[in-house]
């Protein structure tokens, strides 16, 4: 039998080991936040991670994921990740731009040839590089998602040339490489969190944004805001992150389970990426955008000053040449 000082002892023990790391963590539910509504693919990938965890930790650890921005505004999330307020983060690469240099890279305009040359530079040693880059800053990068790519929408006129930009004031994240993306084809460019983007475009704020088929769709911005033109200027990735304090109160056995659902619900989150997509054109179309092509050399052409001021020094340099070189 246990006497009340062997339990004491042992509860202690417990306690040492879980401190230590070593013990299995158990009945932990791990909070992530997303901005997006239920039922979006980053949400549903999420919750298939949590899914995968919970069936191979018996029980023992899964996530519950706030959507629609009930925890926050993707900025002020950060935050909460790196101090372990909030355990995991769906969130864009464009908003860890300013304080992880790295980050601007996938994110710069035209860096990508298409989905498929991203797809294999995120999945390949470059992808993970960039997630280690995350773990200076209190973080641990667990995968990334697709985000399809980004074109403007206004609701002044159709853009076809860098010269329709001009005088346009355009929402972007909380990015200075978005800003300085912007200025460069002459649009003023206005820092907003997403959730407020919608009341600015209706109101007059701003006359427009630049964002994916599913973003467009989701949050009804087509209705305000209806000249969808086809810059596809950035695929910057989703990245799903984990604050490093949650990470570390795992053992190896449970980190490495995190680790490897999350890697494992990539393929997911691309399977309902790409039907989202569609369903978000199709959508939208029938919503009353109008949509438009674009030739896209003069907008590249018109990005340089872009790279010459965020592709800095020679590790920067050094991974747009490596990007640029995968097939
Ligand atoms: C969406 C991303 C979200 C971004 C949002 C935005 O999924 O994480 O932050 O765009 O523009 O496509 O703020």
């Amino acid at each position: 039998m246990l006497t009340k000082r062997t339990f004491a002892a042992l509860a202690g023990a417990a306690i040492f080991a879980l401190v230590a790391g070593t013990a299995s963590a158990q009945n932990v539910t791990l909070r992530s936040t997303d901005i997006h509504p239920d039922g979006y693919p980053t949400i549903e990938a999420v919750k298939h991670m949590s899914k995968l965890l919970e069936e191979r930790s018996k029980g023992r650890i899964k996530i519950n994921v706030f959507h629609s921005a009930q925890l926050g505004q993707e900025k002020d999330t950060i935050e909460q990740t790196r101090f372990g307020v909030i355990d995991m983060n769906r969130i864009n690469m464009a908003p860890f731009n300013n304080l992880i240099p790295a980050t601007n890279v996938p994110s710069l305009p035209f860096i990508f040839r298409s989905v498929a040359h991203m797809r294999t530079v995120m999945d390949g040693p470059i992808g993970d590089a960039l997630l280690k880059e995350f773990e200076k800053h209190d973080l641990i990068g667990l995968a990334f998602y697709d985000s399809g790519s980004r074109s403007f929408y206004n609701s002044k006129r159709a853009i076809n040339t860098p010269a329709d930009m001009k005088g346009l004031k355009i929402r972007v994240q909380q990015s200075d490489m978005f800003v300085s993306l912007v200025s460069a084809l002459g649009a003023n460019a206005t820092p907003m969190n997403f959730g407020e983007v919608y009341s600015g475009l209706q109101t007059g704020v701003i006359d427009g944004a630049e964002n994916n088929w599913p973003s467009y769709e989701s949050t009804k911005h087509y209705e305000v805001s209806k000249f969808y033109s086809l810059t596809e200027h950035s695929l910057s990735p989703e990245v799903l992150v984990m604050s490093k304090k949650s990470f570390d109160k795992f053992n190896a056995e449970d980190k490495a389970l995190i680790k490897a659902a999350a890697k494992e619900s990539v393929a997911k989150m691309r399977e309902l990426w790409d039907a989202r997509e569609k369903a978000s054109e199709a959508k939208v179309k029938a919503g009353g955008a109008v949509v438009n092509a674009v030739e896209k050399q003069p907008f590249i052409d018109a990005m340089k000053p872009v790279y010459d001021k965020f592709v800095t020094d020679a590790k920067l340099k050094e991974m747009v040449a490596a990007i640029q070189a995968v097939k």
